[in-house]
């Protein structure tokens, strides 16, 4: 019997196999419970009473043994097999990509660029939620109660005092009310008006809107903060120019034209033979919104401007159609 099982191990050892479903038969072939060894065992009750014990420590140990051996081979495999699948799945990120490469978007390309302008200035970048409440978009901002811009007609409203914000100055509102003077940010982002599409206007664009809150804040800041973005954003030899305007939120208050890049000012077809081109608005915050935010217009003055990303990206790249920043055409895209 000891021959027998001693037989048995070495059998089942030489033919352990790289294959799952023969490994399986082996294993139920030797150890199942019609198995080889289990024959073994049920014959041993012919056995010596002295035999017996010792002949069942050695079919326990040939078992363990097989098995031992069966679990090895498996772990082996699995081992092999992820190698392989390893080897034949690695890619290598690295490698340009196959086809036509993507790139930034001309709109976030200029939003970038001018956000470097205010940066190298001392502006910091404020975000704030393009759902906003009424009170944020228009109350706080000295906005009447019936002015055009709170019409429906005008502004997309969610609920009665819930809206998208037309303009980003609630993200400017919100920093007043947390933030204590001295303010220097700029909040670009998506604004929403209620407009029809055409080639100058579309309901949702892009506003980067600027505010500086501080001590002694003068008019003379304000020209020298939009002078040095309009040469950065324009070339060396821009010059700028006020106009008096109206706006709820600043007083005075101007629009600002810089002069035309093409002509250098002499009247072109790009500036309508103006010389000049209308590029944003601007004034010194009005008391009462700095009041609203908790901030003593006694003590402390502003000024705030605003313009629109997509009206810049036009200029800067001669796009006459805004729908182009907007249709994902890679006909269009591929020229930046
Ligand atoms: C425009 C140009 C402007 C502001 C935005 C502003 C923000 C605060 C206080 C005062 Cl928190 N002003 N922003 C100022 C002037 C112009 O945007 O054409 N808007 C209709």
């Amino acid at each position: 019997m000891r021959e027998l099982l001693e037989k048995i191990r070495a059998d089942a050892k030489a033919q352990l196999s790289d294959n799952d479903a023969d490994i399986e038969a082996l294993r139920v072939r030797y150890l199942g419970k019609k198995g080889e060894l289990t024959a073994v065992l049920r014959g041993m009750g012919k056995l010596s009473a002295e035999e017996r014990p010792l002949i069942g420590q050695l079919a326990n140990e040939v078992r363990a043994d097989i098995e031992a051996a069966i679990e090895e081979r498996r772990q082996e495999m699995q081992e092999r097999l992820l190698e392989l699948k390893l080897k034949k799945e690695k890619i290598d990120v690295t490698l340009p990509a196959e086809g036509e490469l993507g790139h930034i978007h001309p709109l976030t390309m200029t939003q970038r660029e001018l956000e470097d302008i205010f940066i190298g200035l001392g502006f910091s970048i404020v975000e704030g939620p393009e759902v906003e409440l009424d009170y944020y978009n228009f109350q706080a901002l000295n906005i009447p109660e019936n002015h055009p811009a709170r019409d429906t007609q005008d502004t997309f409203y969610i609920t009665d005092n819930i809206l998208l914000r037309s303009q980003t100055s609630p993200v400017q509102v919100r920093t007043m009310e947390k933030q204590k003077p001295p303010i220097r940010i700029i909040s670009p982002g998506r604004v929403y008006r209620s407009d029809a599409v055409d080639a100058t206007h579309s309901p949702l664009f892009h506003q980067l809107e600027g505010l500086v809150v501080d001590k002694g804040i003068s008019m003379g800041d304000l020209k020298g903060v939009l002078e040095l973005f309009a040469k950065q954003t324009f070339g060396e030899e821009t010059r700028i120019r006020f106009r008096p305007h109206h706006f709820p939120f600043t007083e005075p208050s101007a629009e600002v034209d810089v002069s035309c890049f093409a002509c250098g000012g002499k009247g072109c077809r790009i500036c309508k033979g103006e010389g000049w081109i209308e590029i944003l608005g601007a004034g010194m915050v009005h008391p009462n919104v700095l009041r609203n935010c908790g901030i003593d217009p006694d003590v402390y003055s502003g000024f705030a401007f605003g313009f629109g990303i997509e009206r810049i990206a036009m200029l800067k790249y001669h796009i006459d159609d805004m729908r182009l920043l907007y249709e994902n055409d890679t006909r269009f895209l591929g020229e930046f």
